[in-house]
């Protein structure tokens, strides 16, 4: 365990996403200067340097239980009990004059650790083992387990261990068809990490993929029911094809140091290049397999993430991108037209900006917009595509955050299916980041592990079941990795679970759909007869809501709780058409 003193962390909210880098500039010591002799009103439980950056500081620090949790602190401190130091200090302190002693200045150093799930940062008490954000135990289980791991408690229970000998019974290790589910992995993708800890963990940290891997191996699905593909790095020739030679240049320059950073939230270390490469490798070769018929559909699990890396530069965790590798690589086993679907919560510009004039790729993103003040800012409805291509970027731009299953699936259901259908593509790309799932703590939305399973589902229909789905985002390991599972599960053959059909969407997410459709009429005919009918069906819903608003001003203050029942339950009325529409007598 590691001493720090305690700053108000968060990352839990919309803008926490965007704040990301200033927060990780606040430098994790205090001022540790003592004021001995003037005023004696600091006092300290620790026994600060004048100048606290040994630079070798950080070795021999215990690690064991959260990994990556590192910080520089002096010899002298390390060796010390706070006990011990409490001691001293009191005998430094027995000549002073403690007549003005400033109980609230003291710059008191709390013991904290982090949270290997969500990596939120909770105090050091004997009392406090549950995260404080997520509930997961101090000694979570789930790097080892994946979410069968109780978030309660280090070890198996025995129902859990029943549960991992069901599963692993079921089915008898040994994949049944050689056409069947492929996964993508390699461990030197764990090897890409931070060097040096900032306020607190990266968000986009190893365990990512450690939490995947456990969950799939104790379900006996990977190693189990799906193949695995060997690894082979990208080559700088397909590289060249996506970005542009300074921008692979500076990928590799990264291999020959420490450390070092392509934007403030964009890390790189020695293995960065060769991750990136290999994340990219797979890509390719799982998308040519498929293509081919050698494997059903994959599943690409690997890191650095890709979508947010453009032709010319790599940012937003992202070092090359690995859905457009793929795209290409597909094309050039024989698919004519590709669509990828970006459900990752952030805006792919990456990907957008690589086949932007691109007609034979079409590039759907849902994603967190908010008028562009959430990262990276781009991804408006009005962006289409250019120079002859417009109508192949299709953007939904989610005006708050929250949405989840419904609108989601609502969108599939009146924008992306249609579109998708009478673009009738070859191969299907998920970009598929997991932070829109619900507890992830940068896209606090509310997608769970259902929804994603409904989506891939909805997506299946297409090209033949051709679907690649490579990971994005997504950095709350038990929502990623049981997010990640139900989606496997359906690219397996399993049904979704239970059918969201007429699902109701938040006004938000009904808002956002219409806006989608009105632009996209332009240049998707399938769209024209949805949009009219949701339309009339929105219009409805407002002047009814607008006489039922009179009447409720006129009622007394506080709205009864049936009230908001009663709202949502009249949209839901309205979008399964149990309304009396006025223009059609139906
Ligand atoms: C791949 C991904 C998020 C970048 C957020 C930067 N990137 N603040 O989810
Ligand atoms: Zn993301």
């Amino acid at each position: 365990m590691v001493t720090e003193t305690v700053q108000p962390s968060r990352l839990a909210n919309g803008e926490a996403d965007n704040s990301l880098h200033k927060e990780r500039s606040h430098i994790p010591h205090q001022d540790s200067k003592r004021r001995r002799g003037n005023s004696g009103s600091d006092r300290t439980v620790t026994a600060h340097n004048e100048n606290c950056t040994c630079p070798d500081a950080t070795d021999n620090v215990d690690t064991n239980t959260q990994p990556g949790v590192v910080f520089k602190k002096s010899r002298v401190q390390r060796e010390m009990t706070v006990q011990d130091m409490y001691n001293k200090e009191s005998f430094d302190d027995e000549d002073e004059d403690d007549s003005d002693w400033e109980p609230m200045q003291k710059h008191v150093e709390i013991k904290k650790w982090f949270c290997t799930n969500c990596t939120m940062v909770n105090l050091d008490d004997i009392d406090i083992v549950y995260c404080d954000t997520c509930g997961e135990h101090k000694e979570s289980g789930i790097l080892r387990l994946g979410f069968f791991a109780s978030p309660s408690s280090q070890g198996l229970t025995e129902v859990e261990l029943e549960v991992k000998d069901r599963c692993k019974d079921s089915h008898s290790g040994i994949p049944q068809s050689d056409s069947c589910t492929v996964i993508g992995f390699d461990e030197r993708m764990l090897l890409h990490s931070e060097v040096e800890m900032k306020s607190h963990p990266h968000p986009e940290r190893p365990d990512r993929l450690r939490a995947i891997a456990a969950s799939l191996a104790t379900a006996g699905i990977f190693p189990g029911r799906c193949y695995p593909i060997s690894a082979r790095e990208i080559t700088r020739a397909e590289l060249k094809m996506i970005h542009s030679a300074e921008q692979i240049e500076a990928v590799e320059l990264t291999s020959r140091i420490y450390a070092s950073y392509f934007t403030p939230d964009t890390y790189a270390n020695e293995h960065s290049a060769r991750a990136a490469r290999l994340a990219a490798g797979l890509c390719a070769d799982l998308a040519s397999a498929i293509l081919s018929g050698r494997a059903k559909n994959g599943f690409a699990l690997v890191r650095p993430p890709g979508h947010h890396a453009g032709v010319r530069q790599s940012m937003g965790f992202c070092l090359h991108n690995n859905a457009a590798v793929a795209a290409l690589a597909a094309q050039a086993a024989g698919a004519k037209k590709v669509l990828i679907v970006d459900w990752d919560v952030h805006h792919g510009n990456g990907t957008q900006e690589i086949f932007e004039l691109n007609k034979s790729v079409l590039y759907i993103s849902l994603h967190r917009h908010e008028g562009g003040r959430f990262y990276p800012g781009t991804g408006a409805a009005n962006e289409v595509g250019s120079e002859g291509a417009e109508g192949y970027c299709v953007n939904v731009p989610w005006s708050r955050g929250g949405v989840g299953d419904n609108d989601y699936v609502f969108a599939f259901q009146n924008v992306v299916l249609p579109i998708a259908s009478e673009f009738a593509p070859d191969f299907t790309i998920i970009s598929a980041g997991f932070d829109a799932a619900r507890g992830d703590p940068l896209g606090c939305c509310d997608v769970t592990p259902a929804g994603y399973a409904q989506m891939t589902h909805m997506l299946n229909a297409l090209s033949g079941g051709k679907l690649l789905v490579i990971l994005e985002g997504g950095y709350n390991l038990r929502s990623i990795s049981s997010s990640a599972t139900s989606v496997i599960k359906v690219l397996m053959g399993e049904n979704p679970g239970c059918k969201l059909d007429h699902c109701v969407p938040s006004k938000a997410g009904l808002q956002t759909v219409l806006e989608v459709l009105k632009i996209q009429t332009n240049f998707w005919r399938s769209l024209k007869s949805n949009y009219a009918k949701l339309q009339s069906q929105w219009e409805v819903y407002i002047s009814e809501n607008k006489r039922k608003q009179i009447k409720k001003v006129r009622r007394a203050a506080g709205a009864p709780l049936w009230w908001k029942w009663g709202r949502k339950r009249l949209l839901y009325h309205i979008l399964n058409g149990h309304f009396r529409l006025k223009s059609k007598g139906c």
